[in-house]
């Protein structure tokens, strides 16, 4: 099956070559553009379809939007900052931070703002890839995906929606020109976001009403401000911060043994789930409603001191019977009841297992990697893909993680895909292209180490695992092990073709 996508029309002017192609300018495309700054190479370009650097932290304003990972932990190793105000960064912070990490490592002037990439396609003939965008065409020798995974938000399919009357907002997409006020407001979804803005937003609506399809584990919050004598310390004593950093890392990476090794290392979390839900939730009715019926870590561990509160404030009420229908002023729940509504929030996630960068771009046979992933995304190492030359993807498939920091994950793929390049640069070859084999045992590697986890086993439906049940999102194992499979190309998977060599004798590595 070819790619229904046509080649879309760009606006006209001249084509520009460019050496690298970066798809995105959030955490994974600004690592990707310091690595190579970092060795003096300037033939990129950085295509950002907003007008700033952020990504998904740019995108995300919602009221109360804020990290659940350790700032000293989400941050980049090469780039620490010491003047986080408090230990879990507010989303207005890390934008802050990415911004000044663009300009600190000089990537703003190689960024091309409000290039929204609507194809990118090879060229077999040329061995470039054609990359269409809103601002331009560009010709690239690599092209390097790191279009997000939390990038564009899904809708949810909910009979009447589209005849709502009221504002109908979603969290990645915040409406600040929206005041909720006095409001009488529906937010849908309980995931990582809606525990987030339900307790920021409760408190000056005139009802809320919170829609839950599945109840979340919820732990506590253990953040604090920072005071200026431990900024100042991690200034002067660099080490301090790092061994700070080390510390949250092997904590977090204890959640893996539970997770993916031995279940009854979870037995403590799911303890302290429970007694935090059972402190903050008198009514027993209640708090049978927010008490999950799967294994603690199937899906993501939420963390909140104020969510369970705001669920049980007096304006506040959950909902758990499912939407029916909504209609022009109002939604009627799955049990008949209809509630007046002036706003709907929907705190529904994004398109996780069916990346819509992956519909516009085409490989060698004009195929679409939506096609080719079609029965679940599968790669190399989590970054290439058999018969998309030159192409390397960026938090892709199985790189995500749920219980640590991601950038530690987007840092160990960057060095892989930097080593590729200098590898390409130093055997002066012109394709590198991964093996379908290769891609297979890695496949195959997957499956194994999915097997009995608690994202499989755990006895819930997540976004973690694709229509077939199978883990295309997740790496499931430690993240350290992570590392050291991406630290150096696995040269034996790829085939390289030289410049000025034909295409059907490609050299195989030995
Ligand atoms: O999205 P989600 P999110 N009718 O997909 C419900 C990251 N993040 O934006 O569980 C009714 O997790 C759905 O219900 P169910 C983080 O990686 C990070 O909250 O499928 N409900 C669920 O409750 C996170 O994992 C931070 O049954 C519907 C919710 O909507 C990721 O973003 C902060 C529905 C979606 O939850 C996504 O989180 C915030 C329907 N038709 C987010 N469709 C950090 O701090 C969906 N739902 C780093």
């Amino acid at each position: 099956m070819t790619s229904t996508l046509e080649t879309q029309s760009a606006p006209p002017g001249p084509v520009r070559e460019v050496g690298v192609a970066i798809i995105g300018s959030g955490f994974a495309g600004l690592c990707m553009a310091i690595a190579l700054r970092r060795r003096g190479e300037t033939d990129f370009v950085v295509l950002e379809r907003g007008n700033d650097v952020g990504g998904t932290w740019r995108d995300n304003t919602y009221p109360g939007a804020a990290c659940d990972v350790q700032s000293n932990l989400y941050s980049f190793s090469f780039h620490r900052n010491p003047h986080w105000p408090r230990s879990y960064s507010e989303q207005p912070e890390i934008q802050a931070y990415l911004q000044d990490t663009a300009d600190r490592f000089g990537v703003r002037p190689h960024c091309a703002f409000g290039a929204d990439v609507t194809s990118a396609r090879w060229d077999d003939a040329a061995r470039r890839w054609t990359v269409t965008t809103s601002a331009g065409t560009f010709r690239s020798r690599v092209l390097v995906s790191a279009a997000g995974a939390l990038a564009d938000p899904t809708y949810p399919d909910i009979p009447g929606l589209d005849t709502f009357a009221g504002t109908v907002v979603h969290s990645a997409r915040w409406d600040h020109d929206h005041d909720l006020a006095g409001e009488r407001v529906a937010v849908i979804g309980t995931g990582a976001s809606a525990v987030q803005v339900v307790p920021a937003v409760q408190p000056v609506v005139e009802s809320i009403a919170v829609y839950q399809r599945t109840p979340a584990w919820v732990v506590p919050r253990t953040d604090h401000p920072v005071k200026p004598w431990m900024q100042r310390l991690y200034r002067f004593v660099p080490g301090l911060q790092r061994g700070v950093r080390a510390m949250l890392y092997l904590f977090r990476e204890f959640l893996v043994i539970g997770m993916a090794k031995n279940r009854a290392f979870l037995k403590p979390v799911g303890t302290l789930a429970r007694a935090h839900l059972h402190r903050q939730v008198r009514d027993p009715k209640l708090r049978a409603a927010l008490t999950p019926d799967y294994t603690i870590g199937c899906k993501r561990i939420l963390i909140s001191n104020d969510y369970f509160p705001a669920v049980a404030a007096p304006n506040a009420e959950l909902v758990t019977a499912g939407i029916a229908e909504v209609r022009e002023h109002s939604i009627v729940a799955g049990d008949g009841v209809e509630r007046p509504t002036d706003t709907i929030v929907l705190a529904t996630g994004f398109h996780v297992t069916d990346l819509p960068i992956a519909q516009k771009i085409c490989g060698r046979d004009g195929r679409s990697l939506a096609d080719v992933w079609s029965d679940g995304m599968v790669s190399n190492r989590s970054a290439t893909v058999a018969g998309f030359p030159n192409l390397f993807l960026l938090v892709g498939p199985n790189v995500g993680v749920g219980h640590t920091s991601m950038v530690y994950m987007i840092e160990s793929q960057v060095s892989y895909v930097d080593d590729a390049l200098k590898t390409m640069d130093a055997e002066g070859l012109e394709v590198l292209e991964t093996t379908p084999e290769a891609q297979q045992a890695y496949r195959d590697l997957i499956a194994e180490k999915s097997r009995g986890t608690v994202w499989l086993a755990g006895g819930c439906a997540s976004w973690y695992l694709d229509q077939h049940g199978h883990n295309t999102t997740l790496w499931p194992d430690f993240t350290f092990r992570f590392r050291r499979l991406t630290k150096k190309l696995d040269r034996e998977n790829y085939v390289g073709i030289p410049a000025g060599a034909p295409s059907e004798q490609p050299e195989v590595a030995a």
